[in-house]
């Protein structure tokens, strides 16, 4: 029988593979029990040995025992131990395609295995335990009482969860806070300086005023935020970076719509410092401990329990139903067990908070199959990047003991930028992941959007349904499902599980039951307190939640006594308005502030602040600054023109027009009670008063 060539070369590196195999097994063996064993003659084999010893695979080295029968040693070098791996996917490669062959022939379907790419790598790297920076306990010990002489940085939350990844090897191969060449090297080219992918500037960002007090080399404490010394960090770099840069490169626009722009703008201090990091104690954590790991905690576990191939799935959302159907064809696709592993560190402002997305999870994990799957919180501060974040997203996991990660449609995208578009493409996130995995070492199992088809009563990938115009396609949005939980409206059972949703019910009763804040903005004299106080006694006409004012006066008599009307001393009463505010809004009360708050950046800080907890009503009172002036109730105008006041906003100060406020109310030619009016209007057109 005639064979092609092809057939030939693959035999013959079958048999290559094979000797290689047995040589590593047994090098002592004599000819006629590796012939044997790798079922060859013994002429094949020596034309086999020759063919391996030319190409340095083996040496052939003497041996003067006893027995003559055996008087060789075939060694295997170091190139034929690389090209015995290699041979070894390829012979996998090529029997699970003839396996699958073989299936389809008999049953007619695929047999659902997986190609083997990559294996070497991928099957040993969750494995074996992985570098912290942390010191020995004894060491901990001494260097906490040293480092109580060292300046002091207090972490923000930000970088307190940037600490706690680098210290326990979530983030290998750093080794602290990026050095400038290393920040370069990533913001330009998701590079470090050794070469290595890395897409995230990990950067510890202070104040001006700190940086400059510090000597190159020099050592500081690192603390959390109740004063606890986590680390030490040794100051080699400290710079000012260029964050229009940072943000067009990292980001893909300078644009403050960007949760991660709008953190390094208006946030994160001016200069970063760069260094390695010495852990002394881990940050601590007084919620859900049991469901906290280090990354060689899961790689441990991983060990104990056999998971040779693990699948990580990243979330900040509680889970539905799709997320469970997708997490299930993802686990069968790469063959793996599943680890659900969400952010509860800091996410998209506005995002259900933690403890109630835990409790959902808790609710959820029983409906897969037992010692099949595992959950364990990641204490990860998100930046939205999209691209650059999965493959981040990625290098965590990989640290994490796990082979393979679901990167659905969209992977940490921010929303839209201030055009209104999306910042990234939905499938962008998945190109980048899938041009990288190769060298990161860690296969994405990609998703497209999953959607219920009614009449099949299942969900389907999206672009696998060929019957589109036939069946009945449903899908909740994000958004949609925010309305549904605001309204009181019913959610679906083939969208959610009734635990997941009586959950979020319990933490997001209706709008009309929850807390909120009306923030008026506006010159001084336009109204402002005016009409605030004329809502606060319709408010409490209608009753049902306390009413709390916290207008300019009141507050600079009361809270911020001591503040003049520079930049600084403005910011910070306004944000002291705005954490009042949030934690009336949190506790379930309707809070109305009526401060000038001049700054566009200062209001959406305190917007943040308070749509984790309930809407946030931004009213400009836009009464021209002329009108004002003629007013001038207090006389103050008067002054400031003659400039006995100094830094008077719209006079010798400057005031940002809102771009956006959900409402903007005219005074002049109409009274104070249709002003009040349109805000009842505006606040029940929200749903946030409701008839009972
Ligand atoms: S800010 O900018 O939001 O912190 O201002 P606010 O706390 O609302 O305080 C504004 C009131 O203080 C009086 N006042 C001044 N306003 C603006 N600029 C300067 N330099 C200034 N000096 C004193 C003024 O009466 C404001 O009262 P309202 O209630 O706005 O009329």
């Amino acid at each position: 029988m005639a064979m092609s060539p092809a057939k030939i070369t693959s035999e013959q590196e079958d048999q290559m593979f094979r000797l290689l195999r047995q040589l590593d097994i047994a090098p002592d063996a004599s000819q006629r029990v590796t012939a044997q064993a790798i079922g060859v003659s013994l002429g094949r084999l020596n034309a086999l040995l020759k063919q391996a010893t030319d190409a340095g695979l083996v040496n052939i080295e003497d041996r003067n025992g006893p027995d003559k029968r055996a008087r060789h040693t075939y060694a295997i070098t170091a190139r034929g131990a690389g090209e015995k791996n290699r041979l070894t996917t390829q012979f996998l490669t090529r029997k699970l395609s003839e396996y699958n062959a073989l299936h389809a022939e008999l049953t007619g379907s695929t047999s659902g295995l997986t190609p083997i790419s990559n294996r070497n790598s991928l099957m040993e790297h969750n494995l074996s335990p992985i570098p912290e920076l942390y010191v020995s306990y004894d060491s901990a010990q001494k260097l906490k009482v040293e480092a109580g002489e060292l300046v002091s940085h207090d972490l923000t939350p930000r970088q307190i969860c940037d600490l706690e990844l680098l210290m326990n090897g979530g983030f290998n191969p750093l080794k602290g806070f990026l050095t400038e060449a290393d920040y370069d090297g990533v913001v330009d080219n998701m590079r470090l300086t050794t070469g290595e992918l890395w897409p995230m500037p990990i950067t510890l960002d202070v104040s001006e005023d700190f940086a400059a007090s510090l000597e190159a080399g020099q050592d500081i404490a690192l603390r959390d935020q109740e004063g606890v010394i986590l680390a030490t960090m040794t100051v080699t770099d400290n710079w000012t970076p260029n964050k229009a840069k940072e943000a067009e490169k990292v980001f893909g626009a300078d644009d403050d719509a960007h949760p991660a722009v709008n953190y390094l703008h208006n946030q994160a201090g001016k200069v970063y410092l760069g260094g390695p990091v010495t852990g002394i104690q881990q940050p601590v954590h007084y919620d859900f401990r049991a469901r906290r790991d280090t990354p060689n905690e899961l790689r441990a576990y991983f060990r104990k329990m056999g998971w040779r191939k693990v699948v990580a799935f990243q979330t900040r959302n509680p889970l539905h139903r799709a997320h469970q159907e997708l997490t299930f064809r993802a686990a069968r696709e790469a063959q793996a067990n599943l680890l659900i592993h969400p952010v509860v560190g800091l996410t998209k402002p506005g995002d259900v908070d933690h403890f109630t997305r835990v409790r959902c999870y808790e609710a959820v994990l029983d409906k897969y199959p037992q010692s099949t799957t595992a959950m364990s919180l990641l204490n990860l501060a998100m930046r939205m990047a999209g691209p650059r974040e999965a493959v981040w997203h990625g290098l965590i996991r990989k640290n994490h003991g796990c082979t393979h990660f679901i990167v659905g449609r969209d992977h940490a995208g921010p929303g839209s930028n201030s055009a209104g578009e999306d910042f990234y493409g939905a499938y962008d996130a998945q190109d980048l992941f899938r041009a990288h995995q190769e060298e990161m070492g860690i296969e994405m199992v990609d998703f497209k959007h999953m959607v219920w088809v009614d009449e099949r009563a299942q969900y389907e990938a999206i672009d696998e349904i060929e019957d589109k115009d036939k069946v009945t396609v449903l899908n909740i949005s994000g958004t949609e499902l925010r309305r549904r939980l605001a309204e009181g409206l019913e959610i679906p059972e083939w969208f959610s599980f009734p635990e997941v949703v009586k959950e979020l019910r319990r933490t997001k009763p209706p709008r009309s039951k929850q807390g909120f804040t009306v923030f008026f903005t506006g010159f001084s004299g336009s109204g402002k307190s005016t009409i605030a106080n004329a809502l606060m006694v319709k408010l409490m006409e209608m009753g049902g939640r306390p009413v709390t004012l916290l207008d300019g006066d009141i507050v600079r008599k009361n809270l911020s006594s001591e503040l003049g009307f520079s930049k600084e001393h403005r910011d910070l009463n306004i944000r002291r308005i705005g954490y009042v505010a949030s934690e009336i809004t949190k506790n379930g009360g309707i809070a109305i502030c009526a401060p000038i708050a001049p700054y566009a950046t200062t209001r959406r800080a305190v917007r943040e602040d308070i749509e984790g907890f309930g809407a946030f009503i931004e009213v400009h009172v836009a009464t021209s600054i002329e009108e004002c002036e003629r007013r001038d109730r207090k006389g103050l105008y008067k002054l400031a023109r003659e400039g006995k006041i100094k830094e008077f906003t719209g006079i010798s100060d400057p005031y940002d027009v809102p771009a956006n406020p959900e409402l903007s109310v005219e005074t002049e030619n109409v009274d104070v009670d249709n002003c009040a009016h349109q805000v009842i209007l505006k606040l029940e057109s929200m749903g946030l008063i409701a008839a009972e």
